[in-house]
């Protein structure tokens, strides 16, 4: 199984982020992308371990109304610089500032997602990984893509919650050109960024199964009510759970994703991945545990798409190899024999 990964994340490590006005460590932290990597390579999994291909910056152009804005203000920063948005266009209209601390508030919608000097080349080498997977994706049939920073809570628009551009949403936009593309996010968290995109769009389909966003990060969006808009409508799909959603109640909701998914009948799959669905992740509160995977994963298997798997979330360093391990294999084996 090709897994396309960068060592450039390894540059990105904000270490603070900020939650109700408490500076706390960030959990975005390096070692997440090295535990998975080193999991899988000691697995019994035959890993072919691929770097990205430098894609070129209009696949990001395509997606985002902000990239030479981040790609800008990273390059002027020092090494132990960190900018924070601290005052957030809120208001109804509003016109971009050319001050670069009210430019952050313009582009970034929370306190999470710092911009430093390496963030810019990190977060366009995560993306390239996925860009990657879906250009080899017809070929393969099986591609993980083990990004880092995550991806898909970035909008058209504006970046947040660790997230800088979203990954998984730049390989839908490649697949799409050669027909019905679905997104299945199963991070913890609602792949707000994602239903942004393509709110309007019938090609992609976007489905996300996540904590309910009245009491969850994003918060603003995720809700059962979001359908899709013109023609788009009836091609968004939440499905939101209360927390401490257990195996039983969870496997419900995945098997209703499933369904339709079925009916809208895609020529390909991406699968945005957290493993913060986990029980005692400090970013979730569900409560599935690393046998639950396998189930998941040949459910989804099952569907017998081509797949593109991109890492999202997933903070709880002592289960995080193992989690995907068993996600993993259980996929390959199902899809691929
Ligand atoms: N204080 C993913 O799992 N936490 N992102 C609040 C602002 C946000 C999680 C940050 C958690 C985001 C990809
Ligand atoms: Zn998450």
């Amino acid at each position: 199984m090709k897994i396309i990964h960068s060592l450039n994340h390894l540059i990105h490590n904000p270490r603070w982020e900020f939650t109700r006005g408490r500076r706390i460590y960030s959990k975005d932290i390096p070692s997440r992308a090295t535990i998975i990597r080193e999991a899988l390579l000691a697995s019994d999994m035959s890993i072919d371990l691929v770097p990205p291909i430098d894609q070129s910056i209009g696949h990001l152009e395509a997606i985002h109304g902000y990239v030479d804005f981040l790609r800008d203000a990273a390059a002027t920063l020092d090494d132990d610089a960190i900018i924070y948005p601290d005052v957030f266009p809120i208001r109804r209209k509003v016109n971009r500032p050319d001050h670069q601390p009210a430019l952050a508030g313009y582009y970034c919608f929370d306190t999470g997602t710092p911009i430093t000097r390496h963030a810019f080349a990190a977060a366009k080498a995560s993306a390239d990984c996925a860009i990657t997977g879906a250009q080899i994706l017809a070929q393969e049939g099986l591609v993980y893509a083990l990004c880092r920073p995550p991806g898909h809570h970035a909008e058209r628009e504006v970046f947040g919650g660790y997230c800088y551009f979203n990954n998984a949403a730049l390989a839908a936009n490649v697949l799409a050109e050669h027909g019905r593309v679905v997104l299945l996010d199963i991070d913890f968290h609602h792949g707000n960024g994602s239903q942004d995109i393509f709110y309007a769009s019938s090609r992609v389909l976007t489905v996300s199964i996540h904590g309910d966003p009245a009491i969850t990060f994003p918060y603003f969006s995720g809700f059962a009510d979001e359908r899709g808009d013109g023609e788009g409508l009836g091609y968004n799909f939440n499905l939101p759970l209360a927390p401490g959603a257990r195996a039983e109640v969870y496997l419900a909701a995945l098997d209703e994703a499933l369904s339709a998914i079925k009916r809208f009948d895609p020529l390909f799959l991406i699968v945005p991945v957290g493993f913060d669905t986990c029980r005692g992740d400090p970013a979730g509160s569900f409560d599935l545990t690393t046998r639950h995977y396998p189930v998941i994963a040949s459910r989804i298997a099952h569907l017998g798409l081509p797949t593109l798997i991109v890492q999202e979330g997933g903070y709880r360093t002592q289960n995080l190899g193992k989690n995907a391990v068993a996600f993993l294999q259980e996929f390959r084996k199902e899809l691929t024999g």
